[in-house]
């Protein structure tokens, strides 16, 4: 599992029309793309994905975002696939990300920060699973 991630490209990146530019990115940095899909989340499914964070205060925010418009959830391959990606994407707040970072590039506020990436093995695991079945990692 250690070269899988699961990725989310949010939906301000979609709304803003940088799908397309993400996944160029996205291709450019190496990683093989074993799954993706778009799809309009549900509240009660931010939720459950973003569980983890429910005591939090930007929780309720959080999960109204997330489920505020498409979004596009795909299963990313590399070597060391979740560290990679993280690196890729930058800091949480695009403010502090570094120069040539996604959500330096593409976020707008900590809050909407244009991706999401897995923090560990483990959650990648849990958040494939999560969003795709064995059937349709390619
Ligand atoms: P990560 O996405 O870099 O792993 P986490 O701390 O796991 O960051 O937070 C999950 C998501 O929650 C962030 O990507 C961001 O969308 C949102 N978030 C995190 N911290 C804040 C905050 O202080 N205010 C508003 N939203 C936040
Ligand atoms: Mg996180």
């Amino acid at each position: 599992m250690g070269n899988l991630t699961f990725a989310i490209i949010k939906p301000d990146a979609v709304r803003a029309g940088n799908t397309g530019n993400i996944i160029q990115r996205i291709n450019d940095a190496g990683f093989k793309l074993r799954a993706m899909k778009t799809l309009h989340l549900t509240q009660r499914e931010a939720e459950g994905f973003y569980a983890v964070h429910r005591e939090r205060p930007f929780f309720a925010g959080l999960t109204e975002f997330m489920s505020s418009a498409p979004c596009v959830v795909m299963v990313l391959e590399k070597d060391r696939a979740v560290k990679a990606w993280r690196d890729l994407m930058g800091a949480t707040d695009p403010a502090k990300a570094d120069e040539g970072t996604l959500r330096k590039e593409f976020g707008a506020s900590v809050g909407e920060n244009a991706t999401h990436g897995s923090d560990s093995d483990e959650n990648a695991a849990i958040e494939i699973a999560y969003f795709f079945s064995q059937l349709e990692l390619v």
